[in-house]
């Protein structure tokens, strides 16, 4: 028991800390709804973004934040039941309706846009959606806030139980330029174009509240059958 106790103690302690670690094979485990639980991403410097995400969630959720001082929503990749992915950016929101089931599986995500002709590409289990174009000369101002597990309705702040993320995340880079056909299919297939603002694998972060870092659990293929030794 005092072991666990200390044990505990130290985890939480860990977990306010900045923290800076190659992430690889690892997720964010965010377990229940929260108004406090996020992980604030650190950027080295800010366009595109690419993910992967766990959850059993069916109400509005947000995957990805980022505000700056003057503009709350200015890249946001927020989830929302039956199935319609929502990218805001500049406080405008660009609607996909997927349409698909959600079942319990691990989804990639990524999202790119490319300032000057205002070219979206939204991807997701490596499908690209049909293209459109927003926010079209749009700049994305310095020092933005990311954050994780969180919606932000304020730069760093005011979050909504509702739009919490419950489940798992990991692999998350972010460039500050478009990505191109080959970047997607490197980051989809080999897992090996790292971001230039946020890098998973030389992550920089601050969590806050109730999450943890466990590693990634890799799907076992079976036949389920009451007799174990047969397959
Ligand atoms: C969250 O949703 C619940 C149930 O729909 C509602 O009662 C509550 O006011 C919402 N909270 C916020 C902060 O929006
Ligand atoms: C990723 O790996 C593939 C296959 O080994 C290679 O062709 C590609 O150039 C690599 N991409 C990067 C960005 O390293
Ligand atoms: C983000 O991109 C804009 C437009 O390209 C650029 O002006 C700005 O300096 C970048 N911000 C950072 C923090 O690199």
């Amino acid at each position: 028991m005092l072991k666990f106790l200390i044990i505990s103690v130290l985890f939480s302690e860990m977990l306010g800390d900045q923290m800076h670690r190659d992430m690889n094979g690892q997720v964010f485990l965010f377990p229940e709804e929260s108004d406090y639980s996020y992980v604030k991403l650190l950027p080295e410097k800010n366009g595109s973004v690419c993910l992967r995400y766990y959850s059993l969630v069916t109400r509005d959720f947000s995957l990805f934040s980022l505000a700056t001082s003057s503009i709350n929503d200015a890249f946001v990749l927020l989830y929302s039941p039956d199935d319609y992915f929502i990218i805001s950016m500049g406080n405008e929101d660009l609607n996909y309706n997927l349409k698909e089931r959600n079942d319990a599986e691990w989804r990639s995500v990524c999202a790119s846009w490319d300032s000057s002709s205002g070219v979206v590409e939204l991807w997701i289990n490596g499908k690209p959606y049909p293209r459109k174009v927003f926010q079209k000369g749009y700049v994305i101002s310095k020092y933005p806030s990311i954050i994780i597990g969180q919606e932000q309705e304020l730069y760093g702040s005011y979050f909504n139980i509702n739009q919490s993320f419950v489940g798992e995340i990991s692999d998350i880079h972010v460039w500050d330029k478009a990505l191109t056909y080959q970047n997607i299919f490197d980051v989809l297939t080999y897992n090996n174009l790292t971001g230039n603002v946020i890098n998973w694998r030389s992550l920089k972060y601050k969590a806050e509240g109730d999450n943890s870092v466990l590693h990634c659990l890799k799907r076992i293929y079976h036949s389920p059958t009451c007799n174990r030794n047969t397959v």
